[in-house]
């Protein structure tokens, strides 16, 4: 397999599913894993054969584990034709991506690909030494039709709804433009099966690496560390093969709508609610956020009156139930989960995170105050300064644009307007909703008279 985006959670997630695999069924997959930006990884695992160690940090202790499915790393930065070759290797069946939501290059709000983006602006005029995701499979996917090798099967495991068929969208969009025969040879021969992943995955630290050094005696830059929940469910749909990850634990699917649906929303739009929220009121982590009763009790809120009923229930899940593992899971004091690592790329989250409840809600005619608040918790974040006064290191593709709205508007009500004008991320919907925008814009004025906490106390009351 090669595997675009090296980062903790595919080391955390994807590796350890097919280290898993292989030791319980046998097989001789490996992964060729890809940085497309930084040689980090590559710097980190290579030194050490693509060993690693996986620190599974629970509320009753620790967990060390070696991991060895990492066969090779390349940065692509560095020579963009041996990832290609990689990639175009017959023996390669599938292509795994971790390249978070801005990693493919598409409008939020729809879901289409951004034919402005300059990663794709770029890979179109070079086609042959492309940045992108997207250029990289094309330029591929060109190379096994020329040289007719096996169909391989293409497999995000981003956060994104229908992450399957959006990365197909994105993928025939940049090939039409390039080689319209090429975009449909890729739409009858190349599968892009949809899955749901799962695993609380914080950024490692330098603490980390020194605590294991300590308690293990080998300096491991490359490790991870992650929670012990897991849960990844596959459409399963392969053109040629793949490792046995349900011998891992996988469930595979014929469909993973109803499962992507109540991950993104209830996990994800909870976290991304703490993250804003929890950060304007001062708490580093979501751990810390949950231990402070109305954060907790907004999370209950949101899942029982204003998520869960815009669900549909997957096959052999309790979202009641799961609502409870996820508060647990939450409150782990072993995981420093930063709400500033959460709250990166808002403006690529909100959409399938938040806003798309958002409009389940109004389509049932109940505005939803309590994701309104944390809508306008984004707001409020994405202008810059927190509520001591102090900088906030916002971190978003759209973070100049998203400021400078904020922060020329002149009153808070113009500084709500301004921000849902921005169609990729409140789609053209939205920001003519009056029952929507009123509710933003009080809970907006609610969060810079009173602050996070109060605003939080005051939705849960
Ligand atoms: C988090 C996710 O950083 C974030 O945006 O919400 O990485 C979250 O930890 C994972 O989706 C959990 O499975």
């Amino acid at each position: 397999m090669v595997h675009l985006g090296p980062g903790a959670f595919f080391r955390a997630f994807n590796a350890i599913y097919t280290d898993e695999a292989m030791a319980a069924a046998g097989g001789d997959w490996g992964i060729c894993a890809v940085s497309l930006r930084s040689p980090d990884a590559r710097d980190q695992l290579e030194p050490q054969d693509g060993l690693y160690t996986a620190v599974e940090l629970g509320p009753e202790g620790r967990r060390h584990r070696l991991i060895g499915s990492i066969a090779r790393v390349l940065v692509a930065p560095e020579d963009q034709a041996a990832v290609i070759a990689a990639m175009a290797d017959p023996a390669v069946r599938v292509v795994t991506l971790t390249i978070t939501e801005k990693g493919y290059c598409h409008n939020p709000a729809t879901g289409a690909l951004d034919p402005d983006h300059p990663d794709i602006v770029h890979d179109l005029d070079h086609p042959d030494s492309p940045r992108s995701a997207i250029g990289f499979l094309c330029a591929a996917l060109a190379q096994r039709r020329r040289d007719g090798a096996p169909p391989l099967t293409v497999l995000s495991c981003d956060n994104l709804p229908s992450n399957g068929s959006l990365a197909r969208g994105v993928v025939l969009d940049f090939a039409r433009r390039r080689e319209p025969d090429l975009a449909d040879w890729i739409a009858d021969t190349i599968p892009f099966p949809a899955t749901m992943v799962d695993r609380i995955t914080p950024a490692t630290t330098d603490a980390d690496i020194a605590r294991l050094a300590q308690q293990e005696g080998r300096h491991d830059p490359a490790m991870v560390v992650h929670e012990p929940f897991r849960q990844w469910v596959i459409e399963d749909r392969f053109a040629s093969g793949r490792p046995d990850w349900q011998d891992a634990g996988a469930q595979f699917v014929q469909s993973v709508d109803a499962h992507e649906l109540m991950k993104l929303r209830m996990l994800n739009g909870t976290h991304s609610t703490l993250a804003y929220l929890g950060y304007l009121a001062g708490h580093e982590t979501v751990a810390e956020a949950v231990a402070d009763p109305p954060f907790a009790a907004l999370c209950r809120m949101l899942w029982q009156q204003e998520i869960i009923p815009t669900l549909p229930r997957p096959e052999g899940e309790d979202l009641d139930a799961y609502a409870d593992s996820l508060l647990t899971r939450y409150a782990n004091p072993a995981i420093r989960h930063r709400t500033w690592q959460i709250a990166m790329d808002g403006s690529q989250k909100l959409p399938q995170r938040i806003l798309g409840t958002v409009r389940g809600n109004l389509a049932r005619d109940v505005v939803p105050r309590g994701l309104c608040l944390a809508v306008a918790g984004w707001m409020r974040y994405v202008g810059g300064i927190d509520e001591t006064g102090a900088d906030i290191d916002v971190r978003d593709p759209l973070a100049a644009r998203l400021k400078s709205l904020s922060q020329s508007a002149d009153s808070p009500a113009a500084t709500v307007a301004a921000l849902l004008d921005v169609e990729q991320v409140f789609g053209s919907d939205l920001a003519t909703d009056d029952r929507f925008a009123a509710a933003v814009t009080s809970a907006y004025k609610t969060l810079v008279n009173s602050g996070a906490r109060a605003a939080v106390a005051g939705t849960v009351r």
